[in-house]
């Protein structure tokens, strides 16, 4: 049989540009090598890289797209996987393709699929099909067995009967013993394709625990387990060989749970020069644990802290003790690890002392002052199979408002379709809380915002505010209510207008902020900006080169930052000792990448002001003479800012 999968679509929104995820799907790349092993031709399409080369786009035309290039592989059957994110996408694009080839069963699997199996066959007649749990043991004999349907009593299979009845087989299929399936089909992508740094290999499925909020346990079990040390080194040595990969992404849940096991993953893996990162517990590492784990190429952990108040590790069951969290971070990035700390607001419990707490744990490990440690913060999102879904799943709410990692819906009928079925689509909506929608949506917004400029600026920043996340975020969302504005509206330009409220226009915070704001914006620029090519003539339109931003009005932020830089825990400066304000060019260099400042004076600043609109030369000449400025720049001048990158022909 000719078999197709269809990865999912994931989606990072990297200040506000779109980054589709390209590693590969490690449940579909075990299903291929299964398939293909049981003599079926199996594949796997990969939506998010004809998105990446701009073959597909994310708006309504990837409906009739994306099925019209499922039909061009002429499948016999046709396999969607699907996360809650993504889920509304996927029945869009099989209904599509069900109208284009009617007579071509479509199988649909994973952990959303999974829990929420019966009312998706009810709901949606376009899927024959659902393997509940782990597949790679139900597939073969589910292709065997799909004409005519007869699945008889095939454990975890929830299908459509010939005669039109939904049937769910009992049994939950889980991989006891995962060295015994295939090596993953990573040749079921062009990985070679996509310039991937590092590459996502499967260490294990399963978590003992039972978080309120999450549902790993209901879909791998709670029985933990890894791969063997041979197998998993072996999986690292065959990337090695077949790509050249020296860097690796465990992926599993709690890679760290057995101890044991990990040494001695450590210790076969140590002299091969590989690095990785894997995600832990921080009561599952201990100070040996790090050490052998750094020794032997770990580079990254993430750790799931999911909150900063006692009462809530509690209440969600995590029960994690605090008191690790800070001293584990420090001797990972001590062991030269970098971790990323990932915290939930938005629980129904959460009251405004747990939430800052959260705040405030997650305001010191995100700044901490070396570097080492990525905070996040995130909306907790109803998920089928979870504890949090079975108590408040009957009152959940929506507003529309999209939450990070849910994939944007494209067009009305979608967010219809998600408005009106909150059991199936639940991490669009909300769970009732004790703190308003609003207040959740604006300390994630207003971290995010805090988190994406200089660290050494957010910083500095948070210390007028007692070093608190929590302090700075009551003070700014006060403000924010004060002038009406929205909490989906909040970001560093709030932030600049938040901080001159508060201490003055003029004030060096301000400054600091403001030229921290410019870089990050000057680096995004810089990224996907190309420079347009062509002659330079006297009558050419000109502007500012979009890698730059002139600021005037402003402190002399490098020689700040290098005297905060110098002393770091000095009390914050005084206003007075910062200095009078000048003029600052911003700019990228499209050779090193490298984002450099020079100072302006005002004449040269307001000069070059007049290319933030489009200017001919001409033009700009006839101004400046008019009002009789001193930089009235001649031709050569003209050209020399452009051979500096400073002044560009428009495209
Ligand atoms: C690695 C990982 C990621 C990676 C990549 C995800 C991917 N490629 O799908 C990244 C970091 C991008 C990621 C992000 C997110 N993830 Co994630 N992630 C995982 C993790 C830890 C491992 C996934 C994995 O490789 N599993 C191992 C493979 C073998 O399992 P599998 O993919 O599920 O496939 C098996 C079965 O599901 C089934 N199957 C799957 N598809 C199909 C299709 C067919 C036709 C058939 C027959 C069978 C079948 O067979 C496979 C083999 O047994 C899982 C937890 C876990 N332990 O799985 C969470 C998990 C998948 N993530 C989850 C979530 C919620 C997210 C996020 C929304 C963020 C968040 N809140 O955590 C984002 C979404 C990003 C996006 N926009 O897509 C949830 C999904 C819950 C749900 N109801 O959808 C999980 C289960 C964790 C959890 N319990 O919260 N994630
Ligand atoms: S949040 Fe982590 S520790 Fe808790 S159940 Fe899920 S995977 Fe396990």
């Amino acid at each position: 049989m000719r078999l197709l999968f269809v990865d999912n679509i994931g989606y990072n929104d990297i200040h506000g540009q779109p980054e589709f995820d390209l590693q590969p799907h490690a449940g579909l790349m075990s299903l291929v090598a299964v398939a293909r092993q049981g003599g079926h031709a199996a594949g796997v399409l990969n939506p998010k890289w004809e998105l990446t080369c701009g073959r597909l786009r994310l708006d309504e035309s990837l409906y009739e797209e994306l099925p019209e290039s499922i039909v061009r592989h002429n499948p016999d059957v046709v396999g969607f996987t699907a996360l809650g994110c993504n889920f509304a996408l996927v029945i869009r694009l099989a209904s599509q393709l069900k109208r284009l080839l009617p007579g071509v069963p479509i199988l649909l699997g994973g952990p959303h699929a999974t829990i929420l199996h019966r009312e998706i066959l009810e709901r949606f007649e376009v899927f024959d099909v659902i393997a509940r749990h782990e597949a790679e043991d139900t597939l073969l004999p589910l292709l065997e067995r799909l004409d005519g349907r007869r699945f008889g009593d095939l454990p975890g299979v929830s299908y459509r009967s010939a005669g039109g009845n939904i049937v769910c087989n009992p049994g939950n299929p889980l991989i006891g013993d995962l060295d015994t399936l295939p090596h993953p089909a990573y040749d079921a992508y062009p990985i070679a394709e996509y310039g991937l740094e590092k590459i996502c290999l499967e260490a294990g499925r399963g978590c003992p625990f039972s978080c309120t909020f999450c549902s790993t346990a209901t879909f791998f079990g709670r029985r933990y387990r890894l791969k063997s040390t041979e197998r998993l080194v072996g999986e690292m040595d065959q990337l090695n060989v077949a790509y050249g990969f020296t860097a690796f992404l465990l992926t599993h849940d709690l890679f760290t749970v057995n101890r044991k096991k990990v040494l001695e993953f450590c210790e076969a893996v140590r002299d091969r020069n590989y690095t990785w990162s894997c995600s832990a517990r921080v009561d599952c590492v201990d100070d040996e644990l790090l050490r052998a784990m750094a020794g032997a190429g770990c580079r990254g952990i993430y750790f799931g802290i999911e909150t900063g108040s006692l009462r809530m590790q509690a209440l969600s069951c995590k029960r994690l003790d605090l008191e690790l969290v800070e001293p584990t971070i420090a001797l990972a990035a001590q062991l030269g690890m970098a971790t990323t700390t990932s915290f939930i607001t938005g629980y129904p419990e959460e009251e405004a002392a747990d939430q800052a707490a959260t705040l405030d744990l997650l305001g010191r490990l995100a700044l901490r002052a070396d570097g080492k440690t990525m905070g996040q913060l995130h909306m907790l999102a109803p998920e089928p199979g979870t504890a949090l879904i079975a108590q408040y799943g009957s009152r959940l709410q929506f507003d529309g408002q999209l939450i990070d990692f849910n994939i944007p819906l494209l067009d009305a009928a979608d967010e219809t379709m998600v408005a009106q079925n909150p059991k199936l689509f639940p991490n669009y909506h909300y769970y009732p809380t004790m703190l308003p929608r609003e207040r959740h949506l604006f300390v994630i917004a207003s971290f995010n915002s805090l988190h994406s400029i200089a660290r050494v600026v957010a910083r500095y920043c948070l210390r007028a505010f007692d070093s608190r996340l929590s302090l700075m975020s009551d003070a700014a969302d006060a403000w924010r209510r004060s002038q009406g504005i929205a909490a989906s509206a909040v970001d560093m330009e709030f932030f600049i207008a938040f901080m001159a409220a508060s201490f003055g226009r003029s004030h060096h915070l301000v400054s600091l902020l403001r030229y921290a704001t410019s870089i990050l914006g000057v680096r995004l620029a810089a990224k996907s900006h190309r420079v347009a090519t062509g002659i330079l003539q006297r009558d050419s339109e000109l502007r500012l080169a979009r890698c730059s931003q002139i600021l005037t009005d402003i402190h002399d932020c490098p020689a700040l930052l290098a005297r905060i830089t110098r002393t770091p825990d000095d009390a914050l400066l005084e206003e007075q000792e910062t200095g009078g304000l000048t003029c600052l060019l911003i700019k990228a260099d499209s050779a090193s990448d490298e984002i450099a400042t020079f100072k302006l004076d005002r004449d040269t600043a307001s000069a070059l002001a007049k290319f933030q609109k489009l200017k001919r030369y001409t033009e700009f000449r006839r101004e400046t003479m008019k009002n009789g400025a001193t930089a009235a720049w001649s031709w050569s001048d003209i050209r020399q800012l452009c051979a500096d990158g400073v002044l560009e022909l428009a495209a």
